[in-house]
């Protein structure tokens, strides 16, 4: 036994000369300290010696042990801080001033359609609004004339919470709040997410954007609404779409109408993305019903006005020839990415 740790001692010694990394060093301690190491093997030889020697050999092991294991410290230290010094002294310098070459991303198309729509109502003195995505069923279906049990409520199959209330289904659901903050006159828009439990297709998502517009003052008549629907439009196109006005019904409107947009992706001729039409349905109006007035606070008496409901997401469709409005929620970094960087 005694013959065997002199042995490894000189093994040791001899091996730890010739390290000179850090590599090295783990090697010497697997092949000395590891499982199957020298001095691993040297306990199981203890199991075959003398009953009275085992006590002495056991200790002796113990020793070579801890000598080993403080060795291989000493060296480990010692080979670290020279391979610090020698990096500190190599030609590798880092300049941490440098910008980084992160990759800095890019604008939701929807971000930017509805930042370019935002733009165009603030040049005509509309104010930009923000609205809650979590409403009560007063705010999105009752102050817009829409009672409970009203047949209108099918047209949009709503998310209830628990608590009773519900995910914003259209924009129109702020229009009560922002009447009731501002009075008459007003020119207000209010972009927001919408939430509809929707059989999904080409132009159907169950969460979209929408934009609202509401312009109440005295004397506002159609020729208004229809005015600032085709300067939105040219403005966001910078050339002619076609589009058509057709009577439309609304419960917080009256005449209410839609307007659709032949559809920029197939030119009018029919595709999955307007369902076959040649035409999309983009932007419902109308003159503001009466009741909606009166529950807003305005006096419908001394005001009148005009509302919109804007798809966001179908004008960023045809804006940007989108075939399909799955792709704006899809996370799909390759088509979203390519509109504008930021
Ligand atoms: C409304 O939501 C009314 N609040 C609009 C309105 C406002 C009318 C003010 C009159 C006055 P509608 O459900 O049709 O109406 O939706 C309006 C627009 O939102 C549609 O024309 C369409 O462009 C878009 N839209 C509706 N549902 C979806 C959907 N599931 N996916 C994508 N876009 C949708």
């Amino acid at each position: 036994m005694e013959k065997k740790i002199a042995g490894i001692i000189e093994s040791f010694t001899e091996a730890a000369k010739a390290a000179t990394d850090s590599a090295a060093v783990e090697k010497l301690r697997v092949a000395f300290l590891g499982k199957k190491g020298e001095i691993s093997e040297l306990m199981k030889d203890l199991k075959s010696a003398a009953p009275e020697q085992k006590k002495e050999f056991g200790q002796k092991i113990n020793l070579l042990k801890k000598d080993v294991e403080g060795k291989l410290a000493d060296l480990a230290a010692e080979i670290e801080k020279k391979e610090l010094e020698a990096l500190i002294n190599s030609a590798e310098r880092y300049d941490v001033t440098m910008p980084s070459s992160v990759d800095t991303g890019s604008y939701h198309p929807i971000t930017l359609i509805q930042r370019e729509v935002e733009d165009i109502f603030a040049a005509m003195g509309f104010t930009i609004e923000d609205y809650d995505e979590i409403v009560d069923d007063y705010h999105c279906f009752e102050a817009l004339n829409i009672p409970k049990h009203h047949p209108a409520r099918d047209m949009q199959d709503t998310y209830y919470l628990d608590n009773g209330q519900l995910l914003k289904t259209h924009t129109s659901a702020a229009q009560n709040a922002i009447m009731r903050k501002y009075g008459a006159p007003l020119r207000a828009i209010f972009p927001g997410r919408c939430f509809r439990n929707e059989a999904i297709d080409a132009c159907h998502e169950n969460t979209f954007f929408q934009m609202e517009g509401i312009m109440i003052d005295k004397d506002i008549s159609i020729s208004n609404l229809i005015y600032f629907m085709k300067t939105m439009l040219s403005e966001v196109f910078q050339r002619d779409v076609q589009v058509r006005l057709r009577p439309g019904f609304f419960p917080f409107v009256e005449p209410g109408f839609e307007l659709d947009i032949s559809c920029q992706v197939c030119g009018g001729t029919g595709c999955p993305s307007c369902k076959n039409s040649g035409w999309l349905e983009l932007c419902p109006c109308g003159m503001i019903h009466p009741n909606v007035l009166t529950a807003g606070g305005i006096d419908p008496e001394e005001y009148t006005g005009f509302a919109f409901g804007l798809g966001l997401t179908r004008l960023a469709m045809m804006k940007y020839g989108v075939k399909d409005i799955r792709t704006f929620n899809s996370g799909n970094l390759k088509s979203l990415s390519q509109f504008e960087s930021l």
